[in-house]
């Protein structure tokens, strides 16, 4: 346990013993874990604009010539229909260069490694699928990038051995499978399925307007998703987060699931499955306004949702969320569990945590007070009140608020959980049978934390598949494009945007595929 704190407070409100939280051992590579800034939590509202036409410019681009953006942005068009959160109006790659994954390799001509190692606007299309196995981490260091896992013929693209590192901006990764595992090269404390990391790396702009979407991410030995470094504008959508290895290399539990980590800022968190990891489900520390929207927790372990605050003035909604205790769940706390370090002295700047319509096992319907699903750390001679009823009330308006303080959104209708668990994670073109297991492991209540994927089976193998005719390699096949009164002979029209929605017409073949 890395972290001894306090507090006994009040009975009712909940309460703990020690926490397994900091950012303590989470350096990223190469990086100097000394941030300086100090973020400045400012809610952003959704934008309201409206899609409107913008006529495509002559388009000029081809499937091998340098890019050019074709048209003016859209103001407010969400990177692919239905996007939602921080930083989802990105516009990734649009508009630029296509280029075709045809190799598994690590590096070289054809790899992903090489896809993303271009500058430039790019979208990344996959020719080939299977299992990439990595010999070091997979950074993303040049900003405007679609990454369509989606594409991928036979079972799709399953990442293993390393992990992906963000240190750029305006990325969409969707439909990828990132599963680093104990076996590959880099040190375990650096062992994240996913990382995205702020202007703290060398001289790189870090990570912001990156949208993670139907992303699976698990058997990482570190985190299994992080954010870190003043990485800001963030969405994580859609995803599966799950299996967290615990006892491995490290030698001591790590099953670390999400971490938003010091100075991260406006990460939106929405409609994943966080399954089977120890804690971090998520763990935000260090500030920032974030949201946690919609999402499914099962089977934590000694903690599901952590706030760290120390004196950052973390402001944070948790809205529509399910936590489903398993096998794994134990420990002492609540679902959400408020440390606050404040010193005191400095009330301005305790957490504040907006709370609508989330269900878990110490809060099973909404009659139950929120306060149910809550514990505390905070130092005791800061709580105000005499009787046990007015301390209570401290608390609940000391830490509590009254309305969503991050961006708006629109509450999903139906039930959570079936539309979790049907749709989160890679699903094109099909899920792997890691991700079956792990949902049908949800469905049922069973399955535990592991501490290496041989107890669940080892890697799954990935079929590639002959991918679809496309004569003009503009990345749309040929029959798509007839059908949709294309030229299967030109790479020029990938880039335009016949109906003029915004979505180059490439775009409209990608998400088409969703
Ligand atoms: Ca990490
Ligand atoms: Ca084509
Ligand atoms: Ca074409
Ligand atoms: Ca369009």
């Amino acid at each position: 346990m890395k972290t001894v704190n306090i507090l006994a407070i009040l009975a009712l409100v909940g309460i703990v013993g020690t926490s397994c939280t900091s950012g303590d051992g989470d350096s990223p590579p190469n990086a100097t874990p000394t941030p300086t800034a100090t973020p400045t939590p400012t809610p952003t509202a959704t934008p309201t604009t409206t899609p409107t036409v913008t006529p495509t410019a002559t388009p000029t681009a081809t499937a091998t010539a340098e890019p050019t953006p074709t048209s003016a942005p859209v103001a407010g068009l969400p990177v692919f229909p239905g996007a939602e959160g921080f930083g989802s109006t990105t516009p990734a790659g649009r508009g630029g260069r296509v280029i075709a994954v045809t190799s598994l390799a690590d590096r070289g001509p054809g790899s992903l490694r090489e896809a993303l190692e271009t500058p430039g606007p790019r979208v990344v299309i996959f020719r080939v699928g299977g299992v990439i196995r990595l010999r070091e981490l997979l950074f993303i260091r040049h900003p405007f990038v679609t990454v369509a896992g989606q594409t991928a013929p036979g079972d799709g693209i399953m990442i293993r051995d390393a992990g992906i590192v963000v240190i750029s901006h305006d990325v969409l990764l969707q439909h990828l499978r990132v599963r680093p595992g104990d076996e590959g090269n880099v040190r375990p404390e650096d062992n994240d399925a996913i990382a995205l990391l702020g202007p703290k790396v060398g001289d790189a702009p870090g990570a912001f307007n990156v949208v993670i979407d139907h992303v699976s991410a698990s058997w990482g030995e570190d985190e299994t998703i992080s954010t870190f470094f003043g990485a800001h504008d963030i969405t994580i959508s859609n995803s599966i987060i799950s299996e967290a290895l615990n006892v491995g290399r490290r030698g001591v539990g790590h099953s670390a699931g999400l971490l938003i980590g010091d100075y991260s800022d406006r990460v939106s968190m929405r409609y994943n499955l966080l399954a089977h990891n120890d804690f971090r489900n998520p763990l935000i520390i260090k500030g920032g306004t974030h949201d946690f929207i919609g999402n499914v927790v099962y089977d934590w372990g000694i903690e599901a949702s952590l706030i760290v605050d120390i004196d950052s003035s973390t402001r944070v909604d948790f809205i529509r969320n399910r936590y489903l205790a398993g096998p794994s769940s134990g420990g002492e706390v609540k679902e959400i569990w408020i440390e606050s370090r404040t010193p005191r002295g400095k009330g301005s700047t305790r957490p504040r945590l907006y709370l609508s319509d989330n269900i878990g096992p110490n809060r099973p319907n909404e009659e139950v007070d929120v306060i149910e699903m809550l514990s505390f750390s905070i130092d005791p001679s800061v709580i105000q009140g005499e009787t046990l009823e007015e301390q209570i009330a401290w608390v609940k308006q000391t830490y509590l608020a009254e309305a969503p303080q991050s961006a708006a959104f629109t509450a999903p209708s139906g039930d959570v959980i079936e539309r979790v668990l049907s749709s989160a994670g890679a699903t094109r073109p099909r899920r792997d049978e890691v991700d079956r297991r792990v949902v049908d492991q949800v469905w049922s209540r069973t399955g535990r934390i592991i501490d290496n994927p041989r107890q669940v089976g080892g890697f799954p193998t990935l079929s590639s598949a002959a991918p679809p005719q496309d004569s003009d390699a503009d990345g749309m096949p040929d029959e798509w494009e007839l059908w949709q009164g294309l030229d299967p002979a030109s790479a020029l029209d990938g880039s335009q945007d016949v109906d003029g929605d915004g979505y180059t017409n490439l775009e409209e073949y990608l998400h088409s595929l969703l």
